[in-house]
């Protein structure tokens, strides 16, 4: 039986480079986590994701709980086996999702009730009932229960929201059963001031979790901000457990994140774009939709080894979108996480060689050069 744990292999100035081990399987870091809400990767089979190279894939309470029900999941052997992904998964805890898509949120100190966005029912979360969901799904990354303090926040607003959620974090802890090659998280929040992030990270060390995430980011302060809180949270966190950046991001923030000692993220950004026609290459952005690429002969990216670069025109791929065919969005959720998984694996071998500053540098000089 695998153990849940964690090594570094190498550091490069604060970028890091390691393995999480879990009962599912290892993931290794800086990881991307491609996003199967509604256990499934929207447009892709667990096959295909994994021959991405993604290594983990994140579920979520708040749909699954209301869709096709915990419960239920439980029932037919937990989301790996009623998925057919047989590698580890990390599921998010539900609360940021509920005050972004349910109606009707209340929230006290005990958890939130809110109706569904799809058939109106009633439901509380709590931080013991989203553990006990997490639980049932057989997530092997657990995420302790929080607020995400939205943006702009004044310091009240977020010293606040930030403590609440170091309560539920206690509770959360508290709740987790705790079983060989599962682990829990606890999420650092405290908006985009210092001091605050400062005690959320105090709090949880203290707690002791088997990794700390970064919540509350990528809510609309920007990169720069996004990048000053990171410089300020992550010396704070232990150095011998992985640190996940939640739902960020584009390239660019996933690079510069790495470089500020970030090990694992998460984002719809490639799957939701690959089903709008933008493709995410070397050269920055490319939207498939655009007359331009009518008549093209060329593959998407010359130097991708994907099967939508591999087999297909750009032309062929514009013709998809605009007659709205469904491998269209298939072929371009496939290019965008081969595209990011390489990305990832980019800088895993650039940290073992001690040139990830020249990654960096080299990958912002490509992408400011666009598409040709
Ligand atoms: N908390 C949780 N999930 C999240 C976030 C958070 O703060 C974010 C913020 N970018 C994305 N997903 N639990
Ligand atoms: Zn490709």
């Amino acid at each position: 039986m695998t153990a849940f744990r964690f090594d570094l292999h190498a550091t490069d100035g604060a970028a890091r480079c390691g393995t999480l081990h879990t009962a599912h399987g290892p993931m290794d870091t800086p990881a991307f986590m491609p996003v199967g809400t509604a256990a499934t990767v929207k447009a892709m089979m667990p096959e295909s994701v994994a021959a991405t190279g993604a290594q983990m894939i994140l579920g979520n309470t708040y749909h699954l709980m209301l869709r096709p029900g915990a419960e239920r999941i439980g029932k037919l052997g937990g989301l790996h086996r009623f998925m057919n992904w047989p590698g580890p998964i990390l599921t998010d805890s539900g609360g940021f999702q509920v005050m972004s898509l349910a109606k009707l949120r209340k929230l006290t100190e005990d958890g939130v009730t809110f109706q569904s966005h799809i058939d109106g029912s009633k439901h509380l979360l709590t931080p013991e009932r989203s553990m006990e969901i997490q639980n049932l799904l057989d997530a092997d990354v657990t995420m302790a229960f929080d607020e995400c303090t939205p943006f702009p926040a004044t310091e009240k607003q977020a010293a606040e929201s930030m403590r609440l959620s170091m309560r539920w974090a206690k509770r959360s802890k508290d709740a987790f059963v705790e079983r060989p090659g599962y682990g829990l998280f606890g999420i650092v929040q405290g908006g985009i001031y210092p001091e605050f992030r400062a005690e959320s990270a105090a709090a949880l060390t203290a707690m002791g979790f088997d990794g700390y995430a970064i919540g509350g980011l990528a809510v609309g302060e920007g990169q720069e901000l996004m990048f000053s809180t990171l410089e300020v949270t992550t010396p704070l966190l232990p150095t011998d457990r992985p640190r996940y950046l939640m739902g960020v991001g584009r390239p660019s923030d996933i690079v510069g994140a790495v470089l500020r000692g970030v090990d694992m993220f998460d984002c719809v950004m490639p799957t939701r774009s690959g089903r709008t026609a933008q493709a995410f290459t070397r050269r920055g952005t490319v939207n498939l939709r655009n007359a331009r690429h009518q008549d093209d002969p060329r593959p998407l990216d010359q130097d991708c080894t994907c099967p939508a670069c591999r087999n297909y025109s750009r032309a062929y791929l514009h013709h998809l979108i605009r007659a709205e065919e469904i491998l269209g969005p298939m072929l371009l959720t496939w290019h965008n996480l081969h595209y990011y998984q390489e990305v990832m694996a980019g800088l895993r071998s650039a940290i073992k060689d001690g040139r990830v500053q020249e990654f960096a540098k080299n990958f912002a000089e490509q992408e400011a050069m666009g598409d040709i």
